[in-house]
C-alpha cells in the first residue's frame, strides 16, 4: 500500500491508472507535460499556415472544401491541446504569449515552404503520417487529459493522411509535369518529416524521464524506424522514389536501413533559422493582433451575462 503522494503517483503509473488534473504529481512531471503539450498545441496552430497558403489555390472546389476542413481540424486540435495544458495550472494567455515571443518551440516541420499543390499531398501523407505514429503512442500517455485529446486528434489525422496520399496518387497517375511535381514534393518533405520525431535517442534530453513516467512509450528512433518502414512500402504504390540512396531492406532486422539525417539542419531550424521561421511567427503575431477585437467582444459579452445573472 502506498504511503505518501509520490509513492501513490508512481504506483498509479505502474498500474496504468491515468493521472488526472486534481491528483498529486511531481513538479517536474507537471512541467514536462506543460512543455510537451503546449509545444504540440503550437505545432497544430502554426501547422495551419503552410496549408492555409493553398486554400485559395486548390485546383477544384472539392479539393478546396477538403483542405479547408483539414486546416480547421488542426485549429480544433490546437484548442483541445491548449485546454489540456490549462488543466496543469497555466493560463492560455501565458502559453500563447510564449509562442508569440519566440520562447516556446513548435515542430520544425512547419518552417518549410509549400511551393506547389503537390506539397498538400506530401504534407498529408508524410507530415500527418509521422504525426499519427507519434500521437497513437500518446493516446496511451499517462496524463488523462492529454491521452483523451490525442484519441480525438488521431481519428481526424487518419483522414488527413489518406487525403494527402490520394492527392499524390492522383498526381502520380497524371501527366509528366504532374508526376515530376509529385516527386519533387516527396524529395523536399522526406527528410524534414524524419526530423519530426526529434533528435536521436542518444541526444534526446527528455526521453529517459518521460519514458519512466510513461508520458512517452516508444523512443524517437523507434517511431522514426516504424515510419520509414511504413512509407518505404507505400511509396511503391505511388511509383515514386524516396530521396535516400541508402534506403535498403535489411532482412536480418526485418526493417529498412536508411541514410543519416542532417542534424545540423534540424537544430538550425529548431533554433529559429529555418526557411520560414520568421514568416510563421509574424503571421501568428498578426493574427493575434487582428483578433484582439474578438477576444474583447467575448469578454464584454461574458461580463454582460454575469451582470444579467446578478440582477435576476
Ligand atoms: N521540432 O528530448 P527530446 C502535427 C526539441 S503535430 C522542434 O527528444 P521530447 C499535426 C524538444 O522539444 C506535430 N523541436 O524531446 C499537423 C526538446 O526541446 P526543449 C507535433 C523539437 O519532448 C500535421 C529538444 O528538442 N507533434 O504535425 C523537435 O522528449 C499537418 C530535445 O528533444 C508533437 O508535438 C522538432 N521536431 O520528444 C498539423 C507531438 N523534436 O523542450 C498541421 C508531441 C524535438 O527541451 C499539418 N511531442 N524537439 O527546449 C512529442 O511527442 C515530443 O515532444 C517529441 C520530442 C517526440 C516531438
Amino acid at each position: 500500500m502506498a504511503q505518501n503522494p509520490e509513492e501513490l503517483f508512481l504506483e498509479k503509473i505502474e498500474d496504468e491508472i491515468k493521472i488526472e488534473p486534481r491528483d498529486w504529481m511531481p513538479e517536474a512531471y507537471r512541467k514536462t507535460l506543460i512543455r510537451q503539450i503546449s509545444q504540440h498545441a503550437h505545432s497544430e496552430i502554426i501547422g495551419m499556415l503552410p496549408e492555409g497558403n493553398w486554400i485559395t489555390r486548390a485546383p477544384t472546389l472539392k479539393r478546396k472544401a477538403i483542405l479547408l476542413a483539414k486546416v480547421q481540424d488542426e485549429a480544433g486540435h490546437g484548442l483541445y491541446l491548449y485546454a489540456a495544458t490549462e488543466t496543469l495550472g497555466v493560463s492560455r494567455e501565458s502559453t500563447v504569449a510564449d509562442l508569440l515571443s519566440g520562447k516556446a518551440k513548435y515542430s520544425s516541420i512547419f518552417n518549410y515552404p509549400t511551393l506547389t499543390w503537390a506539397d498538400m499531398g506530401a504534407i498529408g501523407w508524410l507530415v500527418d503520417g509521422a504525426a499519427i505514429l507519434n500521437q497513437v503512442m500518446l493516446c496511451r500517455t499517462s496524463y488523462g487529459p492529454y491521452a483523451r485529446a490525442n484519441i480525438r486528434i488521431c481519428k481526424e489525422e487518419s483522414f488527413h493522411q489518406r487525403q494527402g496520399f490520394e492527392i499524390l496518387l492522383t498526381l502520380s497517375r497524371g501527366t509528366e509535369i504532374q508526376r515530376a511535381m509529385c516527386q519533387d514534393a516527396i524529395n523536399r518533405w522526406w527528410w524534414p518529416s524524419l526530423m519530426m520525431f526529434g533528435p536521436k535517442d542518444s541526444e534526446s534530453t527528455h526521453s529517459d524521464q518521460s519514458t519512466k513516467w510513461k508520458i512517452k512509450r516508444q523512443s524517437n528512433d523507434e517511431l522514426r524506424q516504424r515510419f520509414v518502414d511504413m512509407i518505404a512500402e507505400q511509396v511503391k504504390v505511388l511509383n515514386m522514389q524516396l530521396p535516400d540512396p541508402d534506403l535498403k531492406w535489411n532482412e536480418e532486422r526485418r526493417s529498412y536501413d536508411f541514410g543519416e539525417i542532417n542534424w545540423e539542419e534540424f537544430w538550425n531550424v529548431v533554433k529559429g533559422n529555418g526557411p520560414c521561421n520568421k514568416e510563421r511567427l509574424e503571421a501568428r503575431r498578426k493574427a493575434h493582433t487582428d483578433g484582439a477585437w474578438v477576444r474583447d467582444a467575448a469578454l464584454a459579452h461574458a461580463e454582460k451575462q454575469k451582470n444579467k445573472q446578478r440582477a435576476a
